[in-house]
């Protein structure tokens, strides 16, 4: 067996309190967020996306590989050119690709194949799984555990985003693939997630619907 190097933890224990009021505000801060269809064009700081990007990146990863890139995109242009490749691939997928069973259990969403906000939020971020990783002397390494980790990686992505006031929405054009091309990433990596982040816009209507109880969700042994 190799020898690790191990440094201190550096733990910050809180005061029982403490904990249960952050537990409880974190919740409330959570339960607020919402997937926002219809977006702003107001800009929002690069700094805020970076911090966000940061924070996802601190994600715990398969054999701490982080095997993840986030292709952050404000240019209008690029913007135009996932919109376009998106409704394509959208215009296909409600068109009948999905199936009758797919498209139903979308309708209370009320999404169709028209992605406006694609242009319109001051934000995407293409998130991209490595499938594998390249040696310094070039050559694969295998990556272990890569949608977990990029899925864990977008959950801190989406909490820091929301942490910071912006709205986001995880949109899955399906397939992704024109995100190599637009984004310019190699072969190796396949993109999990558009996420789209900004500000809503000014009359955002969401729909009424509800998360799953505690009860439906968990089970105490
Ligand atoms: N990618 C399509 C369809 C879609 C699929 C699921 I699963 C959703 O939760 C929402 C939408 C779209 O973005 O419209």
């Amino acid at each position: 067996m190799l020898n690790p190097v191990y440094q201190p933890l550096r733990f910050e224990e809180l005061a029982p309190e403490a904990m249960l009021q952050r537990s409880r505000d974190f919740l409330a801060m959570m339960a607020r967020r919402r997937t926002v269809r219809d977006y702003s064009d107001r800009p929002v700081p690069r700094e805020i996306i970076v911090n966000a990007v940061r924070t996802a990146a601190l994600a715990p990863s398969g054999a701490n590989q982080q095997p993840w890139t986030f292709v952050c995109i404000s240019d209008p242009a690029i913007k135009s050119r996932i919109r376009v490749a998106a409704e394509e691939e959208e215009k296909t997928f409600y068109g009948g690709r999905a199936g009758a069973e797919w498209l139903g259990a979308l309708r209370h969403l009320g999404t169709d194949w028209e992605k406006p906000f694609l242009e319109t939020a001051p934000w995407l971020i293409a998130i991209f799984g490595q499938r594998y990783g390249t040696a310094p002397e070039g050559g694969k390494v295998k990556h272990y555990y890569v949608p977990e980790s990029v899925g864990i990686a977008s959950g801190f992505l989406i909490a820091a985003l929301h942490n910071a006031g912006l709205a986001t929405l995880t949109h899955t054009p399906s397939p992704m693939g024109f995100l190599n091309e637009i984004c310019g990433r190699p072969e190796s990596e396949k993109a999990y997630i558009l996420l789209v982040a900004g500000y809503p816009a000014e009359d955002c209507r969401v729909p009424a619907i509800a998360k799953k109880t505690l009860d439906e969700v968990s089970v105490w042994i």
